[in-house]
């Protein structure tokens, strides 16, 4: 583990990496590590829909032809994953997460949403943070569509929080006025999960 750490210093000393780009007790590393609970879902896109539901004016149902076509937006992110990873200017393609709230108009007493991915996976975020402009459906990452490990067809894209929020397999986006932690947050892991506060773990 020493060694792995210090040999992923040296390749960020090497591709002159601002350190002050890395949350406290990151490291920078040039590799897309895979982590998930369970196995990689298969996805039939014929069938496959995404639903924005719960205190919303417009619950929706969408193909993926469908879900595309609401905008796309292309920017470049950090991802920051609890196990310590950091990688830097990630290139990311998806629907911006302001063109799906115009449509679903969620309701004034909205101040949480639920993210809900393949074989019950679920991430909770408060409505303020997927607000940011930087939130998005993605479905490209590094110029490619998602790969099957990565979330194909889509994932959620939360730069602020740690990556576990980042739902991959996106299936569906609840808006509630109550929380409702999510899969690793039931595990202990920190509701809010602010990288640059190293919100790891709750309690
Ligand atoms: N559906 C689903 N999404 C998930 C997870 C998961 O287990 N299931 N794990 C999360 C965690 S802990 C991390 S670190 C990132 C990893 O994404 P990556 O495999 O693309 O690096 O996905 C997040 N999204
Ligand atoms: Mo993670």
């Amino acid at each position: 583990m020493a060694l792995f750490r210090s040999s992923e210093d040296r390749k960020a000393r090497k591709a002159g990496v601002d350190e002050s780009r890395i949350p406290p007790g990151q490291y920078y590393t040039d590799k897309w590590p895979v982590l998930q609970a369970g196995s990689v879902p298969r996805v039939d896109l014929a069938t496959w829909d995404f639903r924005a539901f719960g205190l919303v004016r417009q619950p929706i149902r969408l193909s993926f032809d469908d879900l595309v076509a609401l905008g796309a937006q292309e920017q470049t992110s950090d991802i920051h994953c609890v196990t310590r990873w950091t990688k830097l200017d990630m290139p990311w393609k998806g629907v911006p997460m302001k063109a799906l709230l115009d449509v679903v108009q969620p309701l004034d007493s909205v101040r949480f949403v639920i993210a809900h991915a393949e074989q019950g996976y679920t991430a909770n975020l408060p409505i303020e943070v997927i607000r940011d402009d930087d939130v998005m459906l993605a479905y490209e990452a590094e110029g490619r569509p998602l790969t099957p490990e990565h979330g194909f067809p889509l994932r959620l894209l939360v730069p602020s929080r740690y990556f576990w929020k980042s739902a991959k397999w996106l299936r569906g986006i609840e808006f509630s006025d109550t929380d409702k932690p999510g899969f690793w947050e039931g595990y202990g892991y920190h509701n809010e999960a602010d990288p640059w506060r190293e919100e790891r773990y709750g309690f």
